[in-house]
């Protein structure tokens, strides 16, 4: 029997029904689970831009207090409920139950954090330049935020834009992937039963079309984005040209670079980890592997055995390793950049378009002997596929690494304390993982990368109070 989940948006407390216009089903099974719902239209939209403009001043009136609770009360209901939650992204997402279980820890963490920072949103008085007079800088809200979310985090991102929101005073318009809605809802309810005001978080659902209507609505204050290159830019573009503040976290062809004096075995799980959990499906997996020559051989095998032995199943399953991507649409999508990655002579060392999977399954890929200059090395394919880049030496692996417009996360194995600190001086990118997988980020710590993988402050940790919070000076002296 399949389970139907129909859901709504929530604006201003309250569900608004309408007719459903998009559907997601278990990609692993999809004859398990249908979630359907409807796609938000200028009018809806209008609707939770006012039910937020209205939370704004009922947010400052409350004081911080309210907030902090109704934060930390979030964090403590999404831990208590972390099976039901962690099953529900399994089932629609094909996220491992594993996986979703440490992102809804990771979410409940997140409203946590934001808890604390709530009452810790400290300003700055010093005397002026001109006598008897003082200044004061605070940090105040910017007022309507709009969170436009994937589906590959799909409680853990919403988690990072929804708490700072709050916590420094904003109300959100909440866009989620059409793809995770029921689990979007699902933190809705969370949030609503939180004791923060009506309005405060509205939620509309549906696809692009959707997503656009809430980033050119009128009365938003600052869009948040985590999603594709292609979407980003437009995002930023828009937001640029009508002067609304932004931030986009968008993708990565993100480099590993294993030298010949790493842990080898460790070399290796950070490769298998970051190329190919979450089936790849993370901005910060790893897509090129650039290792020198002299271990290249041996750590091809290692990986190809460490590969074979994974267990790739139904993400439902607790012992489950790898589950499918997300969708019939990324399946797709995928199988097409795997096509133009062998149109360029690439071979695989295992998976490849010959490699056929049922449902939205797809085979880990390898490519070997990728030059610095392929197709490979400057488009991101959101799934399990990497790209093994041989290279003579240390100022080689940073050459390659550098070589794309991208910057997100970048990794290095290596027992040599020389090549760490030349790394950091030398890798562009964001986020910098050493003996560590390019994945898999911790929350209380700036995320976010440079050139074409981010734009604007950073998230996460006390750097997300810049993006969420707008300075004001004031100059004031007793008469
Ligand atoms: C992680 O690697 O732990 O969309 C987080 C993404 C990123 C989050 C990655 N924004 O994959």
């Amino acid at each position: 029997m399949t389970e139907t989940i129909s859901l709504s948006h929530h604006i201003g407390g309250q569900s608004i029904t309408a007719q459903a216009a998009f559907e997601q089903r278990n990609p692993a099974r999809p004859d398990d689970l249908r979630v359907e719902g409807p796609e938000a239209d200028a009018v809806v939209v209008a609707r939770a831009v006012t039910a937020a403009h209205d939370a704004v001043d009922v947010l400052a009136a409350g004081g911080v207090e309210v907030r902090s609770d109704a934060l930390a009360r979030i964090g403590r209901t999404l831990q208590a409920d972390a099976d039901r939650l962690a099953l529900l992204i399994a089932r629609e997402t094909g996220k491992t139950f594993g996986d979703s279980k440490g992102e809804v820890m990771r979410a409940a963490r997140l409203f946590d954090f934001f808890a604390g920072e709530t009452l810790r949103n400290i300003g700055e008085r010093f005397d002026s330049t001109r006598p008897g007079a003082m200044v004061e800088v605070d940090y105040a809200p910017v007022g309507v935020v709009a969170a436009v979310t994937p589906w590959n985090f799909p409680i853990a991102i919403p988690a990072w834009k929804i708490a700072p929101a709050i916590a420094y005073g904003n109300a959100v318009v909440w866009k989620p992937s059409e793809i995770s809605s029921a689990t979007a809802a699902a933190l809705m309810d969370v949030i609503a039963a939180s004791g923060l005001p009506a309005g405060s978080v509205n939620m509309v659902l549906g696809a692009g079309e959707a997503g656009r209507f809430v980033v050119e609505a009128d009365g938003i204050d600052a869009i948040s984005f985590t999603g594709s290159v292609a979407t980003g830019e437009k995002v930023r573009l828009a937001a640029a040209a009508r002067g609304v503040r932004v931030q986009a976290e968008m993708g990565g062809v993100n480099g590993l670079i294993v030298m010949a004096d790493a842990d080898l075995d460790n070399a290796v799980e950070c490769a298998l980890n970051g190329a190919f959990f979450a089936a790849g499906q993370r901005c910060t997996a790893t897509s090129r592997i650039i290792v020198e020559h002299e271990i290249a051989d041996r750590f091809v095998e290692a990986l190809a055995r460490r590969v074979d032995a994974l267990k790739i199943g139904d993400p439902a399953d607790p012992s489950t390793q790898v589950g499918p991507l997300a969708a019939p649409r990324q399946k797709a999508l995928i199988a097409s950049q795997v096509k133009e990655a062998e149109a360029t002579g690439l071979k695989p060392v295992f998976g490849g378009s010959s490699a056929q999977m049922d449902e939205c399954f797809y085979a880990p890929t390898l490519f070997d002997h990728v030059s610095a200059d392929n197709w490979l090395c400057h488009n991101e394919i959101f799934g399990p596929v990497a790209g093994v880049f041989r290279v003579g030496g240390f100022d080689e692996a940073i050459k390659v690494l550098n070589a794309n417009r991208f910057g997100l996360s970048a990794g290095l194995c290596t027992k040599s304390f020389g090549y760490v600190e030349a790394f950091k001086r030398r890798a562009r990118a964001g986020m910098l993982m050493v003996n560590m997988p390019t994945a898999g980020v911790d929350y209380h710590a700036p995320f976010g990368g440079t050139g074409a993988s981010s734009y604007g402050p950073r998230e996460q940790g006390r750097a997300a109070r810049t993006f969420f919070t707008t300075i004001k000076t004031t100059y004031q002296k007793p008469v």
